[in-house]
């Protein structure tokens, strides 16, 4: 295999450089296929937007940032040596920790060399003569490559609701997905904070102490469940680091690729109390085992979906001593699990504060961000920071916000204007050489991320055993694909919410779709695997 040496400085101005792979993304996915790509013998380059390496981790370091798997499982599995020397402080580890361990992981595989920083990707032609793909960057940069692998992540182009008028404020505003490498101070200043999903969620509890006074605006009120996180004692962290075989192996066979698994049994096929007892036990763990080792009905059956809604809306209502404030936080449009359940320490308790006040834009909607502040349809309010934690255009936005051309000059945009068009996640018809996890996975995230970035390596190697110069899937493999995910998809609890990044729905104009493989995990690996080991069946080799 043709090996170049690769820089990750611009070259001569002028000299277009060639590799053999490029990556767009230095985050979890990213880091890891430069490494694959890089113990292939294959040459390199990988662009990463931000000013250093960890994607998500990077950009989102607004306080209170923190994992909501369990460390012991978001942690990469594939260097039994980096399991052993890591040691987690905590149970959800904290961002400043999660940037931390990437940038360890950077340094121990010597990742570094071939990242090149503040390098943000503009567009990507494919050159149907030559195979090949050619990448332009912002900065006027080109380079060529004949394999491009979009590992930009599921939820990393942010979205800011387009308020008229918010170039005109004279405070601080920050969106929570570019939150400056500097401390923010709060101290004595009046905040706003729009939106209320999980990023604001582990947010608000954070900062109300600090601020003189917070205003929470609210469209939609989540079910949020504690997260209960703690610190990993010597103890625990001895016994992970001498089973992760075991713990890996635990949630490679899982659904969504936790720890835990939901109950086999039926909701109504227990009896109220012993029902009851079941909920409080759940409530009473960490992390998602209220969702995922919650009776497997309630993503499934609206009823049973019911019966643990109220459950939580009694828990929400009991936190909150004004019973007004409550209600408005009290969610009642959308089934539990419809939209993700943000895990959190002290939430509810926030509004039990002096300087926090809750604004339910339904009731009164934002009309404009001012000068001063912002005006809803009742009342002007003058802020001195307003917080944007309005969420991700999920899935598909990171690669529609880049101009990418496959065969015949068709556009990424068109191609999925009705939804992520692909196959299996890994590939889109009509971009030949062009990997992406879009629609890949819906559960946690290194692990099933993991297996695409070992399965895009393994198809790599087969094109160059095989002499082969290009891979794409075949229409009708993508549109069986599309088909089946979406009749897997049908009448699904997570599908059911009014606005939720899931199904696309949160962003204005953005077409419904399912976003999410709703596969559950060790299926969908099957699937990925045998559209392998058939030879590639599904795909136009040439
Ligand atoms: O984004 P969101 P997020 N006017 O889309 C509101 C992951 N994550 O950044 O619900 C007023 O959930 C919007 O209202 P509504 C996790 O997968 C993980 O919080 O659309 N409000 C909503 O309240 C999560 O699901 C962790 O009605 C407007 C909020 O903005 C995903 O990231 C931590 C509005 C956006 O919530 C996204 O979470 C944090 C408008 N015009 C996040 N437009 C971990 O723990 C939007 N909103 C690992």
């Amino acid at each position: 295999m043709a090996k170049t040496h690769s820089q990750t400085s611009e070259a001569e101005p002028g000299v277009v450089e060639q590799f053999d792979v490029i990556v767009i993304g230095a985050g979890i996915a990213g880091l890891y296929q430069l490494y694959r790509i890089r113990e292939l013998g294959l040459s390199v380059r990988c662009f990463e937007d931000g000013g250093d390496v960890g994607g998500t981790w990077y950009w989102n370091r607004y306080p209170g940032c923190r994992f909501d798997s369990e460390s012991e499982s978001y942690g990469y599995s594939w260097s039994k040596e980096l399991l052993q020397e890591w040691d987690w402080k905590e149970h959800y580890s904290g961002q400043p920790e999660n940037e931390k361990y990437l940038r360890y992981v950077t340094e121990k595989f010597d990742l570094r060399k071939d990242i090149q920083f503040n390098a943000h990707v503009t567009s990507a032609v494919f050159d149907e003569q030559a195979n090949c793909w050619t990448i332009q960057l912002e900065s006027g940069q080109r380079v060529r490559a004949q394999f491009l692998i979009a590992a930009v992540g599921l939820l990393s182009a942010r979205h800011t609701p387009p308020f008229e008028g918010m170039d005109s404020f004279e405070g601080e505003s920050f969106h929570t997905s570019r939150w400056p490498q500097e401390k923010v101070d709060f101290t004595g200043k009046r905040v706003a904070v729009i939106g209320t999903g999980a990023t604001a969620v582990q947010l608000i509890p954070e900062i109300a102490p600090e601020v003189g006074h917070l205003t929470v605006f609210q469209r939609t009120p989540n079910y949020c469940a504690p997260c209960r996180n703690s610190l990993v004692t010597a103890e625990e962290q001895a016994h992970w680091k001498a089973t992760y075989d075991k713990i890996h192996k635990r949630i490679r066979e899982t659904p969504v690729a936790f720890k835990y698994n939901f109950d086999p049994r039926k909701t109504f096929d227990v009896p109220k109390e012993e029902r009851l007892a079941f909920y409080e036990d759940l409530w009473s763990k960490p992390g998602f085992t209220k969702w995922l080792s919650n009776f497997h009905d309630i993503m499934t059956d609206r009823e049973a979906n019911e019966d643990f809604a109220e459950f939580v809306r009694d828990k929400i209502r009991a936190r909150v001593h004004d019973p007004v404030v409550a209600e408005k936080l009290v969610p009642k449009d959308h089934p539990f699990g419809s939209k993700r359940i943000p895990l959190e320490t002290n939430y509810y308790e926030a509004y039990n504060r002096d300087n926090v006040l809750l604004v339910d834009v339904r009731e009164a909607p934002i009309q404009r961000i001012t000068p001063k502040g912002l005006e809803t349809t009742e009342q002007e309010y003058e802020f001195d920071m307003i917080i944007y934690a309005t969420g991700f255009d999920a899935v598909t936005g990171a690669l529609t916000r880049i101009d990418i051309r496959g065969e015949g000059g068709q556009t990424i945009q068109d191609k999925l204007a009705n939804g992520p068009r692909n196959y299996l996640g890994l590939q889109i018809a009509g971009f030949p050489n062009f990997f992406t996890a879009i629609n890949g996975v819906f559960c946690n995230y290194t692990v099933c991320t993991e297996s695409i970035v070992e399965w895009i390596a393994d198809c790599i190697v087969h094109l160059r055993e095989k002499g082969f110069q290009r891979i794409a899937p075949k229409p009708e493999a993508e549109e069986a694909w599309i088909e089946h995910i979406n009749t897997v998809a049908e009448g699904a609890i997570y599908t059911q919410a009014k606005s939720a990044w899931f199904m696309g729905t949160n962003i204005p104009g953005k077409r419904r779709a399912t976003l999410l493989n709703p596969l559950p995990a060790p299926e969908y690996r099957a699937k990925c695997t045998e559209a392998a080991t058939n030879g590639y069946a599904d795909f136009i080799l040439q």
